[in-house]
């Protein structure tokens, strides 16, 4: 047993196996950090990697991810005993007036993998209420997700709410429709066409 068999198990989809394997290397004494790291977020990033380069689609991610998650919930309570768990708060939701969910679910199943705090407000979120996350979680980013033209204005109004709002919050873009020009347009921190380009981004974000 090693910290190479939860990476597999992520890159296997094996979710049966991914509560004993954690527990196992938990016994062994295998740091909790490095598990972390090397295995459920390594492994994320390889299937970012291979999401990007079309070797894998959708489903395949949301497998990959749902597997990572159950190891994330067995070590999450250890993590913050430990201090430096997270790489930061994220707000995340679907804009006003959406309803669309799988890809923001999707983006914030990779953040988590990527080793953040991922807070979710769901669907059909109004611009106050990602402000009032973020301060309520002192969240360093909120991530908007629009998959309709008619709910973009939505996004703009949020991110508009936000700088309103006076808080060091950056945003973050994404959705079928929305492009890097939409994002500039908007005054968008960033923007990200997919869930693992999101986790690059969040990762530049925080710097
Ligand atoms: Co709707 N829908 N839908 N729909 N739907 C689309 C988006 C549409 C393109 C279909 C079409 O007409 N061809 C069209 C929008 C047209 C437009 O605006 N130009 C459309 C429409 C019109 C509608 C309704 C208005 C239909 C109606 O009722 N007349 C209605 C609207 C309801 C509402 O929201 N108010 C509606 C409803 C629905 C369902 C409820 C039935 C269902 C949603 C179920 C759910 O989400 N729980 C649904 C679905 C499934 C789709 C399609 C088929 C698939 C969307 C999806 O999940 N894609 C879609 C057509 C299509 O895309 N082929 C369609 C997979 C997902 C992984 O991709 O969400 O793009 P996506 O996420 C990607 C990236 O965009 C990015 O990362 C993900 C991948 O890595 N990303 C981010 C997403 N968010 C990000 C955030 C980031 C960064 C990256 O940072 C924070």
């Amino acid at each position: 047993m090693s910290i190479q068999d939860v990476y597999q198990a992520v890159v296997d989809f094996d979710e049966d196996a991914m509560d004993d394997l954690i527990l196992k290397e938990l016994d062994n004494g295998t740091d909790i950090q490095q598990l972390l790291q090397e295995g459920l977020i390594a492994p994320m990033d390889y299937i970012g990697k291979q999401f990007s380069e079309g070797e894998l689609f959708v489903p395949e991610m949301l497998m990959a991810a749902q597997t990572m998650k159950k190891g994330l919930v067995i070590l999450k309570p250890k993590l913050g005993a430990g201090g430096s768990a997270s790489s930061g708060t994220i707000v995340i939701g679907t804009v006003k007036g959406d309803l669309h969910d799988i890809g923001k679910n999707l983006v914030g199943m990779m953040l988590e993998g990527g080793g953040f705090e991922v807070i979710d407000l769901g669907v059909d979120v109004e611009p106050m209420a990602f402000v009032e996350a973020a301060k309520k979680n002192s969240a360093k980013i909120v991530g908007l997700s629009a998959l309709l033209t008619t709910t973009m204005p939505a996004m703009e109004e949020t991110v508009s709410a936000i700088k309103e709002s006076g808080l060091e919050v950056k945003t973050m873009v994404g959705g079928a429709p929305v492009t890097q020009a939409f994002a500039d347009k908007i005054g968008a921190s960033g923007y990200s066409e997919d869930a693992p380009g999101a986790v690059e981004l969040a990762r530049k974000l925080m710097l």
